[in-house]
């Protein structure tokens, strides 16, 4: 857009006020403004603005360019209740302000320009001083200051660099438009999931913005000119909230306080899943079964697409190809499988059927402007024999939501673990938009509206009925939803994946700015198709694919239908071996991926992180993509490029092991490492505690298994190690285990203090083995357990060759302390 600003600035400020750029009315003069408890209300001919601290860290601007607000409402939101704000309030003639512990807010009245400091004075988030928040229509949008030392984060599932500034800072432009992306390149633009979230990082002190608008909105980072940051959607309120750090994950924290966190997954679902477009007949199922377990290939989860259904219909089984679901799916539990079906938002149009029928009759779905039900051709329109029309059930209803979460009956019935939740931005099979009509009227939670509000959160709303389905069904039990839309809040409800990516390098590539861009707006349990779904993978792309998923907090292996096999064992022995070894270290890292998961449920802060998360004063780490955190101390390069034999390794501050050798790194530097088709870099940071497990087949086979918990010695450290039985509600009433560990170095010692057990779940009888990466020149002399010397090796500890002391205990869950003595 063409800067039409300056000529006009001349004319004075009246002019500039209301015609500030092309199309565009922008806030002019405010009267001053009314003081609403912790808000201030300005009011003007061209519209309403509210500024409200809602907690002493948060701050909510709302504008809209009527005469008053509309209804208070989101899907997003989980809660606002934040704690306190304590704002204090001045009003003056030419500025007022709202000052809270931590944020100080200044209002300019004329023209109408917000700016924020933190308590120390640095500027947070500032109006762009010649726009502000404008209009045209119903669209609404404000532009924002964006600074050269302003990094942006963040936008949820978005294409592209981790940092959203661009490729060498042309800015870049992002759409939240939820959107059926088959086959997407590494620069498509919308993909599947909206979240209007992001974070800005600028010399260390961060900050977020949420946009709570589910229209159609638009993110321009500094692409129409360099030193804007423009935000605004096509119609409601510019409706929006500043969070303060100034850690980023702070940020993330208060965020998800804001808009709800992912709940404690079940322990299966962190296991492997194996899927492809489609498992059938049942005797190909149990053959996929019958491959890991002959193979010893772990893993938990086996999923079923679309043909296993009647003409792709939802809620039936193709009798011909499952003739006995609940024996196949009893069968595949009896040796540690779960079963996952895809359940796409679509039921056929069929009078008679009870999904139909009853769907009508709890009137329940999407309607015409005219009143009658809409339907419009998805799967069941291509089923071979019978095809028909779809409709579409009306999630923004609660009827709709109740009504949608009772059919999950169907599945639990038959005991399947999960549901899939695809096709729901929702994708519908007419072009040129490839959705729904946007005319459709939608419940709305009571205020009746079409698809151009509601689009956005369809697959939100569509997981909310499912999750709480599920829930109703098996109230004892953990939900496990799978969703490819979703919208901002999205994570109370469902994992997300990013759909239908290819099976090229670049996609592997991509997919770790993408799943770490989700992770730092809220959606932490995520993982991309392994292997790639749409084409076909080269052997090394599938096993590099495998070796980066150990670490997707979700991790699936997915293809499309038509494509080659694509299970860990398709490609050759030697392939077979080495993607058997990383799913294998995926079942051995399980205790310390579902305390890291354990952490995200509490704080939002994701599993998978991006370096910027843990040291955002460290300049070099804020574009780092190709390598990433697990928890804060395991930092993983996998191998990213064809045939490579080396690669490059960032580690900050600190000193750092690698993980396979024990060896000691320094960081603050970055290390070119070797690599072999074998290896995938995994680098433990000084003071960390890692918790294993030996590999076992399935996570069923955990109970009775050693923890295994190894000491990277640093000056001092601890860490928290979280346990439950994996599956059931009971964790919400305390029954779990939370130990804290403790290691300290003094006078060439190591000291280990494990604390007593909090919370009242215990597992069954198992070894606690302690491994010690040993800093000593020597192998240490004594290893007491509190003042009680233990015998030497062999007896009660051992000095390996890898230069880990091994210390074995029967795990009894009372406090003690261990000093390994030089
Ligand atoms: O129009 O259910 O992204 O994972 O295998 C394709 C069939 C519909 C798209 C999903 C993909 C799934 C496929 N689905």
């Amino acid at each position: 857009m063409r800067r039409l600003v300056t000529p006009v600035l001349a004319l004075g400020w009246l002019f500039w006020a209301t015609a500030a750029h092309a199309g565009w009315d922008s806030l002019g003069a405010m009267p001053a403004p009314e003081r609403q408890g912790d808000a201030l209300v300005f009011k003007n001919a061209q519209g309403i603005v509210s500024v409200q601290a809602v907690a002493s860290d948060i701050v909510r601007v709302r504008f809209s360019p009527t005469t008053a607000f509309g209804r208070d409402h989101s899907y997003a939101v989980a809660s606002r209740d934040l704690g306190p704000a304590e704002a204090r309030i001045e009003v003056g003639a030419a500025r007022s302000s709202l000052k809270t512990a931590a944020l100080d807010v200044s209002i300019r009245h004329d023209p109408f320009r917000i700016a924020v400091r933190d308590a120390a004075g640095h500027p947070i988030d500032e109006d762009d001083p010649e726009r502000g928040i404008g209009f045209a229509g119903t669209q609404v949008k404000v532009w924002k200051k964006l600074s050269p030392d302003q990094y942006v984060y963040g936008l949820g599932e978005k294409n592209g660099r981790l940092s959203k500034r661009g490729p060498h800072w042309g800015g870049a432009t992002y759409v939240m438009w939820t959107t059926d992306a088959y086959d997407y390149a590494d620069d498509t633009d919308p993909l599947y999931v909206s979240i209007p979230f992001y974070m800005v990082l600028r010399q260390g002190r961060a900050h977020g913005v949420f946009l709570d608008n589910t229209h159609r909105s638009v993110f321009d980072v500094g692409h129409e000119s360099t030193d804007r940051l423009a935000f605004g959607a096509e119609d409601g309120e510019l409706d929006y909230y500043l969070i303060y750090g100034p850690e980023p994950k702070r940020v993330i924290d208060r965020y998800t306080a804001l808009t709800g966190r992912m709940p404690l997954p079940p322990r299966w679902s962190l296991g492997f899943h194996q899927c492809r477009y489609s498992y059938y007949p049942e005797s190909k199922v149990r053959f996929i079964a019958d491959n890991f377990r002959e193979r010893r290939i772990p893993a938990d989860v086996i999923w079923l697409d679309i043909h296993y259904l009647e003409g792709y219909n939802p809620f039936t089984w193709d009798k011909q190809r499952f003739p006995d679901p609940k024996q196949m799916i009893a069968d595949l539990r009896g040796r540690g499988f779960r079963l996952v079906t895809i359940v796409d938002p679509h039921p056929k149009q069929q009078p008679g059927s009870w999904v139909y029928d009853s769907g009508l009759k709890a009137d329940a779905f999407v309607k015409n402007p005219d009143g009658s039900v809409h339907a419009a051709p998805v799967w069941p329109s291509n089923a071979e024999q019978d095809p028909g029309p779809s409709v579409f059930p009306d999630f923004s209803k609660p009827a709709g939501r109740d009504w949608w979460g009772s059919l999950m009956k169907f599945y639990t019935d038959d005991g399947v673990a999960g549901i899939w939740n695809d096709m729901n931005e929702p994708a519908v099979f007419v072009d040129p938009f490839h959705t729904m009509d946007l005319d459709v009227r939608f419940d709305n939670e009571g205020q009746p509206s079409d698809g151009r509000e509601l689009h956005n959160v369809y697959g939100l709303l569509n997981t909310r009925a499912s999750f709480e389905g599920l829930l109703k069904q098996r109230p004892d039990q953990r939900p496990f939803v799978l969703t490819r839309a979703t919208f901002a809040g999205g994570q109370r409800y469902a994992a997300v994946w990013p759909g239908d990516n290819q099976a090229d390098w670049g996609a592997l590539r991509a997919s770790l700015p993408m799943l770490m861009g989700l992770g730092l707006s809220g959606v932490s349990f995520v993982g991309s198709d392994i292997g790639g779904f749409a084409k076909a993978p080269t052997a090394e792309l599938v096993t590099r694919w495998m070796q980066a998923g150990v670490f997707y907090p979700f991790m699936r292996m997915h293809t499309e239908v038509g494509s080659p096999d694509q299970e860990p064992w398709s490609y050759g022995t030697r392939h077979e071996a080495i993607n058997r070894r990383a799913i294998e270290l995926r079942y051995e890292l399980l205790p310390h991926i579902y305390n890291a998961m354990h952490e995200a449920s509490g704080t939002g802060v994701p599993a998978l992180r991006p370096l910027m998360l843990e040291y955002p004063e460290d300049p070099r780490t804020l574009q780092i993509q190709d390598q990433f955190l697990f928890g804060a101390d395991l930092l993983v390069a996998p191998v990213l490029h064809q045939e490579a034999a080396q690669r490059s390794v960032y580690l900050p501050q600190g000193d750092w092991y690698d993980f396979w050798t024990g060896r000691r790194l320094s960081g603050d530097t970055t290390h070119r490492v070797a690599v072999s088709l074998e290896s995938l870099p995994i680098f433990v940071r000084a003071g960390a505690f890692v918790f294993r497990q030996p590999v076992v087949q399935h996570t069923g086979e955990m109970p009775g298994q050693p923890l295994i918990v190894d000491v990277y010695p640093a000056a001092s450290s601890e860490a928290r190690l979280y346990e439950d039985d994996g599956e059931s509600r009971d964790y919400l009433k305390g029954v779990s285990l939370t130990r804290r560990f403790v290691q300290k170095r003094a006078g060439g010692a190591v000291s280990i203090a494990v604390g007593a057990a909090e919370g009242a779940w215990r597992p069954s009888a198992r070894e606690l083995r302690l491994r010690v990466a040993w800093p000593g020149p020597a192998a240490p002399r004594r290893v007491r357990l509190g003042s009680l010397p233990l015998p030497a090796p062999p007896g009660g500890w051992a000095p390996g060759p890898d230069g880990f002391v091994t210390v074995q205990l029967s795990d009894r869950f009372d406090a003690f302390e261990l000093t390994i003595e030089p």
